[in-house]
């Protein structure tokens, strides 16, 4: 009896690549678990959780050694960081922006009182349009906020010439782009502070976690202070700080994650061929290219619905629901278009046209590791129209 409601029950559970079984945006990529036990058993012993323990001493160098960068302060997320990033760079007035990405980019210049002035994005990488900021620059605007949207990198050389022509600090969203690399080097060594994301939906995860990565000491000193309710020492508060810290569990976790990354990407880099492949030759079906020198970390992949496809993008989105395949429309709305930005001049209708266009027609197909290339192919049979009779 117990014999057959257990087979009752495992013929019902769905096997990896049946049909039935629900296929998501992301799925995250973990360790075993018994490789994690040992660090658990150190931070149960030791009784030191968080404020900078061996772990996080440990995971910054890590870290920096496999990004290629000088310097990193760890954080507890990455919308922490980019509040802290701000911050540290004392950053006032208005600051130009990308209304393309996620409400996180643009909450954290809220946070600090700061005015989001969005401009519009370039249509083949989906990241600020470099040709447009100058424009929207006036004499409140201390700083540039760009993303490198799903981890393709911006046009880090124009940004930073307007920059310094104008006098102007730039801080990257680098959420979607660990080990994102330009002619061979890190893509986070530009701008003057980068800020990463390990949340569970990241490339590289650490279940919540960020950093912010730095040119100099001086500079990450001071982010640490911030990130530490202001504290130098015992007795010294110098910043009205936050608490924005990554505890030993995280940075444990991250340094045992660091080990299987280049795996990880090269399964997620799989995955991108096969779609590429199978997507070549839909009509109406357009998928976003990283630029030739550019070394990306297949977080996401992106596709435009374009005229000229049957469907339009939200009967496919619901097509592939229909389905249990749990597409997303990564970034749609626009953040321009939520309540707390709307009045502002900038997030105007007409002002962001590309960025509106775009919007309307991206679907973010599922990517991650352990995503089958057979799974992959009934994505993209999915995506075939039907033939008609
Ligand atoms: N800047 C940019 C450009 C960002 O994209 C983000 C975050 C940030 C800043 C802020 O970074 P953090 O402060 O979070 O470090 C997700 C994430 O919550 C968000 O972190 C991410 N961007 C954004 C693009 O996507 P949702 O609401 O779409 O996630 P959710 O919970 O619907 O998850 C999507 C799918 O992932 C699920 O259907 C299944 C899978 N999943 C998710 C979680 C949370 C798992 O398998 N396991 C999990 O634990 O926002």
């Amino acid at each position: 009896m117990a014999r057959s409601v257990i087979s009752a029950l495992s013929s019902a559970v769905p096997a990896p690549d049946d049909d039935r079984e629900p296929i998501y945006v992301t799925r995250p990529e973990l360790p075993p678990l018994e490789a994690f036990i040992p660090s658990l058993r150190k931070i149960w012993d030791s009784k030191i959780l968080t404020n900078s323990g061996p772990f996080h001493q440990e995971f910054e160098r890590k870290l920096c050694e496999y990004l290629g960068v000088k310097h990193i302060a760890l954080f507890a997320n990455c919308t922490i960081g980019l509040v802290t990033a701000l911050q540290a760079l004392r950053i006032t007035g208005e600051v130009i922006t990308t209304p393309y990405s996620f409400v996180a980019t643009a909450h954290s210049l809220l946070w600090n009182g700061i005015k989001p002035v969005f401009v519009d994005i370039d249509p083949e990488t989906f990241n600020l349009d470099p040709r447009r900021i100058e424009a929207a620059i006036t004499p409140q605007t201390t700083a540039i906020m760009p993303v490198h949207c799903y981890g393709y990198p911006c046009d880090v050389e124009r940004i930073q010439a307007i920059a310094d022509n104008y006098g102007l600090k730039v801080i990257y969203d680098a959420a979607h782009a660990f080990a994102v690399k330009r002619q061979g080097t890190s893509v986070l060594a530009h701008g003057d502070l980068s800020v990463l994301s390990f949340h569970a939906t990241k490339g590289f995860t650490t279940f919540e976690g960020g950093a912010i990565v730095c040119p100099d000491d001086k500079i990450r000193q001071r982010i640490n202070h911030l990130k530490n309710f202001g504290f130098v020492d015992e007795v010294t508060v110098v910043a009205p700080g936050i608490n924005g810290k990554m505890s030993e569990f995280n940075a444990a976790l991250g340094l045992l994650q660091l080990e299987g990354i280049d795996k990880a990407l090269a399964k997620r880099g799989a995955v991108d061929r096969r779609y590429r492949a199978g997507i070549a030759d839909l009509p109406g079906i357009r998928c976003l290219k990283p630029p030739a020198d550019a070394r990306t970390n297949h977080s996401y992949f992106p596709i435009l619905v374009e005229a000229g496809y049957p469907l339009t993008r939200d009967e496919l989105y619901q097509k592939f629901r229909d389905h249990n395949i749990f597409v997303r429309r990564y970034f749609y709305p626009l953040i321009s278009d939520f309540p707390m930005y709307r009045g502002l001049s900038s997030a105007a209708h007409d002002n962001l046209p590309v960025a509106r266009r775009i919007s309307g027609q991206v679907l973010c197909l599922p990517i991650y590791p352990d995503l089958t290339l057979k799974q992959v192919d009934r994505i993209v049979e999915l995506l075939r129209p039907p033939k008609s009779t």
